[in-house]
């Protein structure tokens, strides 16, 4: 799917390094160039394994457009609105050994989503850090809550009992946001206060973290370049 294509210009020349990743294959990482207070944050990257390849464009301060394709319709459904709903630009394609299963291909795109958004933040000066969000959508009620501390852990809770919703294996919204989480050194929860559409329960989930996630990114005015923590390293 893709909408109006908007790309904001990359500031600065965009670094590239390549490393060798975890033993699954090459990885490479482009980012943008040194960020100045107001530069458009965005990251590129290419993750190749034996098991999914993904090339992926992050534009965090974007504007909702999107192409994106995972071979999994439903997971398309929810990262589409989950761009929208950010504010993010995405353009995303996963090749994937779906004919193993969709744990690979999920678990891997929440990796480099999350790994994305870490590149794209640098040093994770002068942002909100944390963000929440309550989303309704008609009868469901989804909650998620975001921190971009460094420690990463996911907490989630969908209450969908099916197997599947759509084509998508219901178990993977958690792998997603684990692999976010770690990824992204993040802290995610994720829930489904209550509902009672399956569909609902997964989407609003999607749609509140999107929104919870905007405004960790977003950027505090008050704290231009301060590390919003007192450790001193996020
Ligand atoms: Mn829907």
């Amino acid at each position: 799917m893709t909408n109006n294509g908007k790309k904001p210009a990359v500031s600065g020349a965009a670094a590239r390094r390549t490393k060798p990743g975890n033993g699954k294959g090459a990885v490479s990482v482009g980012r943008a160039g040194t960020r100045s207070p107001g530069a458009i944050r965005q990251a590129s990257l290419r993750r190749h394994t034996r098991e999914t390849q993904i090339d992926l464009e992050l534009t965090v301060d974007g504007a909702g457009a999107y192409q994106i394709s995972t071979g999994i319709r439903f997971f398309d459904h929810m990262l589409e609105l989950f761009t929208r709903h950010g504010g993010f630009d995405l353009t995303l394609k996963v090749v994937g050994d779906l004919d193993v299963d969709q744990h690979h291909t999920v678990e891997d795109t929440g990796i480099a989503l999350g790994n994305a958004f870490d590149q794209a933040l640098g040093d994770r000066k002068g942002i909100n850090r944390a963000g929440y969000f309550l989303m309704p959508m008609d009868e469901t009620l989804g909650l998620a809550a975001v921190d971009l501390s460094g420690r990463p852990h996911a907490v989630t809770e969908t209450k969908v009992r099916t197997v599947r919703v759509g084509d998508l294996q219901t178990e993977l919204v958690h792998d997603f946001f684990d692999g976010f989480a770690m990824g992204a050194r993040a802290n995610v929860h994720v829930k489904t206060v209550y509902g009672r559409s399956n569909h609902h329960k997964i989407e609003a989930i999607f749609k509140a973290f999107a929104r919870a996630l905007r405004n960790a990114c977003s950027r505090d005015e008050r704290m231009k370049d301060v590390l919003p923590s007192t450790k001193g390293l996020l």
